[in-house]
């Protein structure tokens, strides 16, 4: 069997002593890589010699990483992925920011990376290339005439043309795309906004079958969501310290409805508009006053750069705001922590809400809403709230769905979600909780994996000579 080569910009394998947030991708890789003989290659999130690959494994995972140098990090890191492709990606123009330095840092550490990693990579090696902060590492790896199967997916969506024209060398960054034999997207949408400027901007052509040709070269794309190890998460819930956080959530809740939300602090979560949309349902709610509160759980994230602090400061002021104005002397209705818990905590903490309210303005995925699912009560399951506009609607459409931007919207859900008959919760629980257990992490590692094997193995080949 071949081996499976993961690379991915954050290496975050799970040691003895793991307790702190991990993001979504760390949490599905290690899931997937646990399954396959591998390695997962990547950035150690520390600043030092770049020349240095660390081997280390441990629970069955084997990861090699680099340090980066100040300069990198802050161009390739800071820079290009989280000020310049993330906002865009995420269809916020007004918040991305166009350096050349940052594009020069991306280009270079891609460079770095394949350097380092290629002489470790055999011929037989399936090789996946995750998100966004990788996308030119399959170009540099063919350059050193690597022929191995290639695939890339991206955790986040693919961005409208109109938006994506906006980057200066746009083109640049998608004709390197063309260097892997797969790539895919968490669904059709972004599938089909990739299609729009393979056709529109590079005169591209789609085929049936998912092919995409560009002059002489054909690649696969195709949707494949990412899942969550559900199984492991629902044995989670079971664990003495999620039934032990269950029990204290209950009782610290004293008999009132706790809705929950739970995201990396991160502009793209929404979180400004769910705080304005839990306040105008204690507007026009006073009668709900008293009976129930919003924990919202968001530990920092990119606290380097200035959109992300800004974000931190608004809400803050917003949530001191909604708090001056409606608490009681014996009532909270909103508690804002701005600290990460271990999953266990988690499960614990899903399992006591009424309700998940998971409500980002825009998310490849959001794996969040997956999670709160797979820990209620299946005699008595909370309600959960999504954002028709994360990748995650389009699998769980048994949840109430809602336009982020809209506080009416969210308020009216909320009203909807605490006074839902049990049997009607039961009933879009059950198809919720059958699509996470079915679609799991499991599944969508097999299902790219598969179709990467399906892929004419000399089509680069073909094209390379
Ligand atoms: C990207 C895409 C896509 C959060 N707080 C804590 C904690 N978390 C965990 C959650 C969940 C993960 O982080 C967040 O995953 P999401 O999917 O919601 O979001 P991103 O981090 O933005 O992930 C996203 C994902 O990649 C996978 O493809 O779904 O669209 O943006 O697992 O539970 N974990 C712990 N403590 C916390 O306080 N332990």
């Amino acid at each position: 069997m071949s081996r499976l080569i993961v690379i991915s910009n954050r290496v975050q394998a799970p040691t003895a002593n793991e307790s702190g947030a991990q993001g979504g991708l760390a949490v599905a890789l290690t899931a997937a890589l646990r399954e396959a003989d591998g390695i997962w290659f990547g950035w150690s999130g520390e600043i030092g010699d770049t020349s240095e690959l660390r081997f280390r494994t441990y629970d069955g995972v084997t990861s090699a990483t680099i340090d980066l140098l100040e300069q990198d990090v802050e161009e390739y890191y800071d820079g290009y992925a989280n000020r310049t492709l993330w906002p865009l990606f995420h269809y916020r123009l007004g918040l991305t920011e166009f350096e050349r330095d940052f594009q020069g840092g991306y280009e270079r550490v891609n460079r770095v990376f394949g350097s380092v990693i290629g002489p470790h990579i055999e011929p037989d090696d399936l090789i996946w290339v995750h998100d966004y902060h990788m996308i030119p590492l399959g170009w540099v790896l063919r350059q050193q005439g690597l022929t191995n199967r290639m695939g890339f997916f991206l955790h986040i969506p693919w961005p409208p043309t109109r938006l994506l024209t906006a980057l200066p060398e746009h083109r640049r960054l998608v004709d390197s795309l063309f260097a892997y034999d797969l790539i895919g997207f968490q669904n059709d949408e972004w599938l089909e906004t990739f299609h729009d400027y393979v056709v529109t901007e590079m005169g591209g052509v789609i085929g049936d079958n998912g092919d995409v040709t560009v002059g002489n070269r054909t690649i696969r794309a195709i949707a494949c969501p990412i899942g969550i190890d559900a199984r492991e998460f629902i044995a989670g819930v079971e664990s003495s310290q999620a039934r032990e956080t269950h029990k204290r959530m209950v009782e610290s809740s004293a008999g009132r409805g706790l809705i929950v939300g739970v995201d990396r602090l991160d502009y793209s979560k929404g979180l400004e508009e769910r705080f304005n949309g839990y306040q105008r349902f204690l507007e026009t709610r006073p009668d709900a006053h008293a009976q129930v509160y919003l924990l919202q759980i968001a530990p920092p994230s990119r606290v380097e750069v200035e959109s992300y602090r800004d974000i931190r400061a608004q809400l803050d002021s917003l949530s001191g705001r909604i708090n001056g104005a409606f608490a009681d002397i014996d009532w909270v209705p909103l508690r804002y922590v701005n600290q990460g818990y271990s999953r266990s905590v988690l499960a614990g903490i899903y399992r006591a809400a009424q309700v998940g309210l998971v409500t980002p303005l825009r998310d490849g995925m959001n794996l969040v809403a997956k999670e709160y699912v797979a820990a209620q009560d299946p005699a008595d399951p909370g309600v959960l709230i999504l954002s028709r506009f994360a990748g995650a609607a389009a699998q769980l459409n048994q949840a109430l769905l809602v336009n982020p931007y809209s506080p009416d919207d969210i308020a009216d859900a909320i009203e909807r979600a605490l006074t839902m008959p049990r049997e009607e919760r039961i009933e879009r629980w059950r198809q919720l909780y059958d699509n996470i257990l079915h679609e799991d992490v499991i599944w969508w590692r097999k299902r790219f994996i598969d179709a990467l094997m399906e892929v004419e193995p000399a089509r680069w080949r073909a094209h390379a000579s």
